[in-house]
């Protein structure tokens, strides 16, 4: 699909301060999937589409996790986890893209997990960076993403964990997976 017409199609469905957050996640995933040598196709596919679900009814979504057979723990942990499982099956179904990897890429952009490929990491990482975040630390992470994305995604999801730890926010388990990886692959 162009690129302008993705865009045409998720900026109907998003706010306009979501959309322009969508631009810049694209921007820097394609010079990720450049840099690393990835599908920048399908890089920018992903980030296109990755929040497609974001302001989608909360009931409405939970209804998709239960007809669409999601893991059902996903309606456990806060809404805000809903968006990149349900919307990856949205958009196969809305928008008919059939892509595993673009849409595994969208599945796992919130929360990451272990194990991920290399466009699930350039999602994640971009969603992450992209130059109107703002988080704390997140410079940190920026200086290290050209040079190793799995520290980048290790210290994304550090400080998650450390965020949501200090707001008393349920952790999903995905995310810890992807924390537990770093360190046992530094040893
Ligand atoms: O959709 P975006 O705002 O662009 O970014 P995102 O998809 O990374 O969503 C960020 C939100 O997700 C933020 O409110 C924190 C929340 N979040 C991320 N990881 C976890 C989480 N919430 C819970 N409960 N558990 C997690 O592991
Ligand atoms: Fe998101
Ligand atoms: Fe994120
Ligand atoms: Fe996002």
């Amino acid at each position: 699909m162009e690129r302008e017409k993705a865009l045409a199609i998720v900026e109907k469905q998003l706010k306009k301060k979501r959309y322009e957050h969508t631009v810049r996640v694209m921007e820097t995933a394609i010079a990720l999937a450049e840099h690393y040598s990835a599908n920048v196709k399908k890089a920018e596919q992903a980030a296109i589409f990755h929040d497609y679900a974001k302001y989608r009814d909360i009931k409405e979504m939970r209804r998709w996790v239960i007809e669409e057979k999601l893991p059902q723990d996903l309606l456990e942990y806060g809404d805000e986890l809903l968006h990149g499982p349900v919307g990856s099956v949205m958009v196969e179904r809305e928008v008919g893209i059939k892509d595993p990897e673009v849409q595994s890429a969208i599945y796992y952009h919130t929360t990451g997990k272990s194990y991920m490929s290399l466009l699930d990491k350039i999602i994640f990482i971009a969603d992450y960076i992209e130059p109107g975040r703002s988080f704390l630390g997140v410079d940190e992470v920026r200086a290290i993403v050209y040079e190793d994305i799995d520290q980048a995604c290790w210290m994304a999801a550090r400080n998650t964990v450390q965020f949501l730890m200090e707001h008393e926010q349920p952790v999903y388990p995905d995310t810890f997976h992807l924390y537990n990886e770093g360190l046992m692959i530094k040893k």
